[in-house]
C-alpha cells in the first residue's frame, strides 16, 4: 500500500463523517432518496412493450436484501420477468379488476406481481431486476403517473416501498414512496409544416384549437359492413382533448382503433378510453396504425362521393368533416391502389 493510497482513504473517510454530518441534519435528505428503488426508464408509452428493470440501490438499514416483490398497477398487462441467475423468480398470477382487451383478445387475469427470491444483494451494492410490461391504451392519461409498489425484505428488517403521493403533494417529501412511471403519449406525432393546409381550408373544421384535416375513406365492396377511415387531427390549445368517436349518416356507430403488428401478425383493437390529442401536439390516423372505424355500414361507399359527418371530443364536443371516398385499397388520398389489390390490409 502505497503513501498516496492511504491519503485517499483518508480523504475517504472524511468525506463520509461529512455525509453522516448532513445526514443527521437533514435525515430524509441525500441518502434516503439515493435508496429508493427506482423503475428504469421512467417513462411507458400506451400500446406498446416496456423493457426494462427495477433498480434496487440499498438494503434495509445496512442488513442484505434477500426478497423483492413488486405489484403491478391496473392497465399494466403482458407482464414478464427477464430470466435472471441466482434468484428464483416467481409470478403471481390473479384476476383484472376487469377483463382486459390485449390486442382483441379478452383476457380476465393475468401476472399481478413478480416475486425475486434465493439470493441475497449486499447493502453497499445495486442490482436490476428486469421484466417487461404492455401498457393498455387508456390506462392512464399521458403525463399521469402508474405506482408499483415494492417490498424489500431483509434478513433483519421489511421495507415496503408503497407511498403515493396525494394530489398536488411533493413525491420527494415520501419516506418510502412506491417506483413509478409517467405515461408516455400513445402515436403522437409532429406534424410536418404546412401538413394541414394539403386539403382546401374548406375541409378543415375548428373548435377549441383543435383542428381536422385530410379526412378520408375507401370504397367498400357490397355487403362489406366496415371501413377504416383516416384524419389528422392538431390540437394547438393549452388542453388535451380527447378523441371518442362520431357519426356518420352511412356508418351506425364510428369507434377509434390501434393497429400494431406483433410478431408479423396485423392486429386490431378499439380505444376504450379514446384517443389523446396532446396539447400543442397532433395525431395523424393512417393505415396501418390508428384510424377511425365506421361500423354497421348501411351501404357501401363509392369511389368519388364525399361522406359527411362530425368526429367527437371529449372537450370540444362534435367537429364536423368530411370525408372524401377513394378508391377501394389504395395506400392514400389519390394514390391508386397496390398491384395486388388487397383491400389495403384491413381485416375485421
Ligand atoms: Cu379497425
Amino acid at each position: 500500500m502505497t503513501v498516496t493510497n492511504r491519503r485517499a482513504g483518508a480523504r475517504a473517510r472524511i468525506l463520509l463523517s461529512s455525509l453522516a454530518a448532513l445526514a443527521a441534519s437533514l435525515p430524509f435528505a441525500a441518502p434516503a432518496a439515493a435508496a429508493r428503488p427506482e423503475l428504469t426508464p421512467a417513462a411507458a408509452t400506451p400500446g406498446e412493450v416496456w423493457r426494462g428493470a427495477l433498480r434496487i440501490s440499498q438494503g434495509c438499514d445496512g442488513a442484505p436484501t434477500r426478497l423483492i416483490r413488486i405489484t403491478m398497477p391496473e392497465g399494466v398487462v403482458a407482464v414478464q420477468p427477464k430470466a435472471r441467475k441466482g434468484w428464483l423468480t416467481e409470478t403471481v398470477w390473479a384476476p383484472y379488476r376487469t377483463p382486459v382487451e390485449v390486442h382483441g383478445r379478452k383476457v380476465a387475469e393475468g401476472v399481478r406481481a413478480i416475486v425475486w427470491r434465493g439470493d441475497t444483494l449486499p447493502d453497499h451494492m445495486y442490482d436490476e431486476f428486469g421484466f417487461a410490461f404492455e401498457l393498455l391504451p387508456g390506462a392512464a392519461p399521458a403525463g399521469g403517473r402508474l405506482y408499483f409498489p415494492v417490498r424489500q425484505e431483509c434478513e433483519t428488517a421489511v421495507l415496503d416501498w408503497t407511498q403515493v403521493p396525494a394530489a398536488g403533494q411533493d413525491p420527494s417529501a415520501l419516506t418510502h414512496p412506491a417506483p413509478a412511471i409517467t405515461v408516455a403519449s400513445a402515436g403522437a406525432t409532429p406534424l410536418p409544416a404546412g401538413h394541414d393546409h394539403h386539403r382546401p381550408p374548406a375541409q378543415a373544421a375548428q373548435a377549441a384549437g383543435l383542428s381536422v384535416s385530410g379526412a378520408w375513406t375507401r370504397a367498400t365492396p357490397a355487403g362489406a359492413k366496415v371501413a377504416g377511415a383516416y384524419v389528422a387531427i392538431a390540437n394547438r390549445g393549452p388542453k388535451p382533448d380527447v378523441l371518442t368517436g362520431g357519426r356518420f349518416d352511412v356508418a351506425g356507430r364510428v369507434e377509434v382503433h390501434d393497429m400494431t403488428m406483433t410478431g408479423g401478425v396485423m392486429r386490431m383493437r378499439r380505444l376504450e378510453n379514446g384517443l389523446e390529442i396532446p396539447a400543442g401536439g397532433a395525431v395523424e390516423l393512417r393505415p396501418g396504425g390508428l384510424h377511425l372505424m365506421l361500423m354497421d355500414l348501411k351501404r357501401p361507399l363509392k369511389q368519388g362521393e364525399t361522406i359527411r359527418g362530425v368526429l367527437t371530443f371529449r372537450d370540444a364536443g362534435d367537429i364536423e368533416v368530411a370525408m372524401p371516398v377513394e378508391a377501394a385499397g389504395a395506400p392514400a388520398p389519390g394514390k391508386a391502389p397496390a398491384a395486388a389489390g388487397h383491400g389495403g390490409g384491413h381485416h375485421h
